[in-house]
């Protein structure tokens, strides 16, 4: 694949972490702040889930029960994703790659750009306190995902079978950091900026 468009120096940031631990929280303000791109895998499932869609639909049946969507529907949604970027100087990644299988593949995408991925931050969040969040969200959010502590326990456990392996693969090319992911927003804003803000190049 060509990102064809995509600037010289660009940075690929990973934010990673538990099921509610905070990463679409701050990818937001970290995209804002820093300029760049914010791709939520999550967030366009729910769009495809939106226009009830094809991909939408198959998409529901793997979120609604806590499970994460199958590999080869993710990484064809992300490369889509990836082609479509406008110039940027910087991707940050919220949600992928959750697999090992995603997190290859990001890599070999990038690689046929002569680019990789810069930095993996991880929000470490307790079990009970990601319960809290999420339960909290549930009841504004109108996700299914959201609303029923099984399920949410569901995703904490698949969190630790098939995703937590993700830092360890980026951890391999001293590229992953944990950031404490309790406290005030802005405080984990803070801690997230200190570590951006090296690889940032006016
Ligand atoms: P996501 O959309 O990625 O959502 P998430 O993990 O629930 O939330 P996030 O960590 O972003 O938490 P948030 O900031 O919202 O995934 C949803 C589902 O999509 C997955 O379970 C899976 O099925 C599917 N999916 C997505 N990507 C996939 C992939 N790559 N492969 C396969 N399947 C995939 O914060 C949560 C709550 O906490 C919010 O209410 C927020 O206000 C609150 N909060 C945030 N920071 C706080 C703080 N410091 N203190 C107190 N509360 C805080």
């Amino acid at each position: 694949m060509y990102l064809c468009g995509l600037i010289f120096f660009m940075i690929h940031l990973i934010l990673f972490g538990p099921p509610g631990s905070g990463k679409g929280t701050q990818a937001v303000k970290l995209a804002e702040y820093f300029n760049l791109t914010h791709i939520s895998t999550g967030d366009l499932f729910r769009y495809e889930i939106e226009q009830k869609s094809e991909l939408g639909l198959k998409a529901l049946e793997f979120m609604g029960q806590g499970q994460l969507v199958p590999d080869e529907i993710t990484i064809g949604m992300l490369k889509k994703k990836l082609l479509s970027v406008p110039d940027t100087h910087g991707i940050i990644y919220d949600g992928f790659p959750r697999t090992i299988a995603q997190a290859k593949s990001l890599d070999s995408m990038l690689a046929e750009d002569d680019q990789q991925i810069d930095l993996l931050l991880s929000l470490e969040v307790p079990d009970e306190e990601i319960v809290k969040r999420i339960l909290n969200r549930g009841k504004s959010s109108g996700r299914p995902d959201d609303n029923d502590e099984s399920i949410i326990r569901t995703r904490i456990q698949v969190y630790s079978n098939e995703t937590a392996v993700v830092f360890e693969h980026y951890a391999g090319y001293n590229k992953s950091k944990p950031i404490n992911g309790l406290g005030s927003i802005d405080d984990i804003f803070e801690r997230l900026c200190r570590c951006i803000d090296p690889l940032v190049v006016d």
